[in-house]
């Protein structure tokens, strides 16, 4: 349109053929030349994530401005995946993603857009404008606490938002799905270890929500050639060893928040101090018992299960380290990592908090030679408290000493 109008006045100013109509000409002929430039940049050069390349997988990480997310992103682009990343910022924070940009400034490397997963229609615009070879699911809302003050949410954002990728995922040909899920589906089994044969009955909106995704992705499963991979994650603590990323939640999330970052928010003086909720459990020092599993590990579970993933096959997998630790365990180890001495308070029990929960992660080590490798407590969290320290307000300011 645009084009033509300006031939329509080249023809008029011609006619005229004053001096004014020549400066006039040239002015619209180079604004002409300058709006062709810019339009065949933006829109007549090819992305390099809207086609498949052989060698190269693309992979669509959903949630990757997230704790997780970002952590997985960052090691698939070490591991020379195309990486683009789909968060609308609810939760995750865009330093985590500037962060992961100034690793990776070469073209074709990493993409971030910003989007809902619950606007089908944008989804399906991100779907046909890029050439993905493979989804990892993790955007989801992921509080217990919260799941039970707002189960609409969960249930909503969590169980649409997973369908809404499915869907996408079908009508456009990507095949290979990763699916974040969690140890909260199996609610509170009686035999220990958990296997992932033990039945699972969820008791929160969290966690039965993230069952009913699963049964989602494995109903669709069955109709479908897709390759299939859900990992059940146990409680998930730690940052990257390089202190580039770590975990930065909203604050108003704070209240219900996880155990590292109570025991951080405690030893920075945020908190007056801990608050352990149960010593009277049937575990060996009274406080619930957990399986705590870093997030190195648990990005490299990610890495195998994609390289392992096979059209028309399921894998559901526990990823944790098969080992318990007690809370008290954990506030010792805590203590140690930041070097402050942490005041505790010891309450009566929680509703709704199980007394012992830890994996058999023996399925993914014999299937995909997975196995925890960071499981010194102390080290986890020492690394994860670093980053803590020199990221006081997360990712919002640089705060002079931050390390990398
Ligand atoms: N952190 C854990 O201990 C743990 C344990 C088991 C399972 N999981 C699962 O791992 C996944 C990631 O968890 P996390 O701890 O990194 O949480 P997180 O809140 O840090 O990350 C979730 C990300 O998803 C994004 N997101 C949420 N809704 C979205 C939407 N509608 N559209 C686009 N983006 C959206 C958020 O902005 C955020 O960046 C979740 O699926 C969670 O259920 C976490
Ligand atoms: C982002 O997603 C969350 C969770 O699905 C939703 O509640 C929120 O309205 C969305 N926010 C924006 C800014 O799109
Ligand atoms: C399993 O992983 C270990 C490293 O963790 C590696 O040394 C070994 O070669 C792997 N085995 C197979 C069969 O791939
Ligand atoms: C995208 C989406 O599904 N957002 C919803 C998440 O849940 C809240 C609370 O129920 C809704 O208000 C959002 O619309």
């Amino acid at each position: 349109m645009r084009v033509r109008e300006a031939g329509m006045d080249y023809a008029d100013s011609k006619r005229k053929s004053n001096v004014v109509g020549k400066i006039l000409f040239a002015a619209m002929v180079i604004g002409l030349f300058f709006l062709v430039l810019n339009q065949s940049s933006s829109f007549n050069t090819p992305s390099p994530f809207s086609h498949h390349e052989p060698g190269v997988t693309h992979v669509l990480v959903t949630g990757g401005a997230g704790y997780i997310g970002s952590h997985a992103a960052l090691r698939l682009l070490k591991d020379s995946y195309r990486v683009t990343i789909v968060d609308n910022l609810s939760r995750g924070n865009l330093g985590a993603v500037k962060v992961l940009q100034n690793l990776f400034p070469e073209v074709g490397r990493l993409q971030f857009i910003y989007a809902d997963l619950g606007d089908s229609k944008a989804v399906n615009k991100i779907f046909s404008e890029n050439a993905f070879d493979a989804v990892i699911h993790f955007a989801a809302v992921a509080y217990v606490g919260e799941s039970t003050l707002e189960p609409l949410r969960y249930y909503h954002n969590i169980t649409s938002n997973t369908l809404v990728v499915l869907e996408a995922m079908a009508s456009h040909g990507v095949n290979t799905l990763i699916y974040s899920s969690t140890c909260a589906t199996y609610g509170e089994p009686e035999k220990m270890p958990i296997t992932e044969q033990t039945s699972q009955v969820p008791i929160n909106p969290y966690g039965k929500a993230k069952k009913m995704s699963e049964d989602i992705i494995l109903d669709f499963s069955r109709s479908s050639d897709m390759a299939v991979m859900i990992l059940r994650y146990f409680n998930v603590i730690g940052s990257d060893p390089e202190g580039r990323l770590g975990e930065a939640p909203r604050p108003e999330l704070r209240e219900h928040g996880r155990i590292s970052g109570a025991c951080f928010d405690a030893a920075s003086g945020i908190l007056p101090g801990l608050k352990v909720k149960g010593i009277d459990y049937n575990t060996p020092d009274g406080t619930c018992v957990r399986d705590y599993i870093d997030v190195t590990d648990l990005v490299d579970a990610h890495v195998k299960a994609l390289a392992k993933a096979i059209p028309g096959k399921v894998g559901i997998y526990n990823v944790g380290t098969g080992k318990g630790r007690s809370v008290k365990e954990f506030v010792e180890a805590c203590k140690k990592a930041t070097g402050v001495n942490i005041k505790v308070e010891f309450l009566s029990r929680r509703p709704g908090d199980y007394a012992e929960v830890y994996s058999d992660p023996s399925k993914i080590k014999r299937e995909l030679n997975w196995t925890a490798k960071h499981t010194d407590l102390q080290e986890s969290l020492r690394i994860a408290w670093r980053w803590q320290k020199s990221h006081q307000n997360g990712y919002a300011t640089p705060s002079g000493t931050a390390s990398s």
